[in-house]
């Protein structure tokens, strides 16, 4: 039900700038953060080159099609503090909270896949805040406002069963009065065995709508043989209360279709990381009738653009 852009993928690893032998011919970038700021459109971008080393990129643009990536690798200050090694830092989601950019990231680190975030003031300088998580969490986007006083996010536990096997099939709201420690609340959507959406993460930040708190997830179905497919879909949640599911989609909204989607690193991924609602009111709250620009990694590889309305969106949930 998504409409893909007709140019896609927007972008791909020869629109990212040769900074020396660590960035040369890239292998992959994908899995962007999204957020728009004073009509500029900017995305983070995951960007992987022939070491399989990650690396954060930003790119701007003033359309929202055409970006340009800075030739320079984002660096979160204060992250050096940190002992452990860390392997990777992934997946970026944006938000605008109260005039300050928050980033939530997947860290692989030795002790495992934990969320960092970051905070910035004008996306050209970013600070490391820390290590928000203990278990092993991915998945972590912030709301974009604060819910009864307290910040809220969204994350996904890998949660042990009692044979010690780990399984992301779970949403949860977790909660926290300074953004650093952060306790669960409670899980608030689950993964749907032999569907679409087995396994599940939410995707880019929730936003606000009239008609509550809107997600698009993405689902994987673990089912066929020879690979998981991941998929996207979409889930309202109440305004005043997020850990109550009011409806979610029956049916996926986005599925790797083209060959973009179907072939490259990781075969048959649409995973939806950044989104942006083009017209709010004066309460964050978005309009019926908005754009809504969704930028997604497609099969670990590239970066797709794909277009639909609030209005959609929610219509959508209701199938
Ligand atoms: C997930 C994450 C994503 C990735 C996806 C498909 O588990 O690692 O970053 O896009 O798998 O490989």
């Amino acid at each position: 039900m998504l409409k893909r852009f007709y140019h896609n993928p927007i972008i791909t690893r020869n629109d990212v700038p040769d900074l020396g032998p660590h960035l040369r011919d890239v292998s992959s970038v994908f899995n962007p953060g999204a957020i728009k700021d004073n009509d500029y459109y900017h995305l983070m971008l995951r960007v992987q080159n022939r070491g399989r080393e990650t690396f954060l990129m930003m790119a701007d643009s003033n359309d929202g099609v055409q970006f340009e990536i800075r030739k320079e690798t984002l660096h979160f200050i204060g992250i050096e503090n940190i002992r452990e090694t860390i392997y990777h830092i992934y997946d970026p989601r944006l938000t605008k909270l109260e005039d300050t950019f928050y980033i939530l990231f997947a860290m692989d680190m030795e002790s495992g896949c934990k969320l960092g975030m970051a905070k910035s003031d004008d996306l050209n300088t970013f600070h490391f805040m820390g290590i928000v998580s203990k278990e092993d969490n991915r998945n972590g986007v912030l709301f974009p406002e604060r819910i009864n006083g307290k910040y809220a996010r969204f994350d996904r536990p890998n949660l042990a069963d009692n044979d010690g096997i780990t399984s992301g099939d779970t949403i949860s709201l977790s909660y926290s009065d300074d953004l650093i420690h952060w306790t669960t609340h409670s899980n608030v959507l689950s993964g749907r065995l032999h569907y679409w959406d087995e396994l599940i993460g939410a995707g880019p930040p929730p936003i606000k709508t009239n008609d509550g708190w809107l997600l698009i997830y993405h689902g994987i179905a673990t089912h066929f043989q020879s690979s998981n497919i991941y998929q996207a879909g979409v889930a309202l949640f109440d305004l005043d209360d997020p850990a109550k599911l009011i409806v979610r989609s029956r049916y996926n909204i986005l599925e790797p279709r083209e060959v973009y989607e179907l072939t490259g690193q990781v075969p048959n991924v649409v995973f939806p990381s950044g989104l942006i609602v083009e017209d709010q009111d004066k309460n964050g709250t978005a309009k019926k009738n908005s754009p809504v620009k969704i930028y997604y990694g497609a099969a670990d590889t590239c970066v797709g653009l794909a277009e639909t309305t609030v209005e959609e969106l929610i219509n959508a949930c209701d199938l």
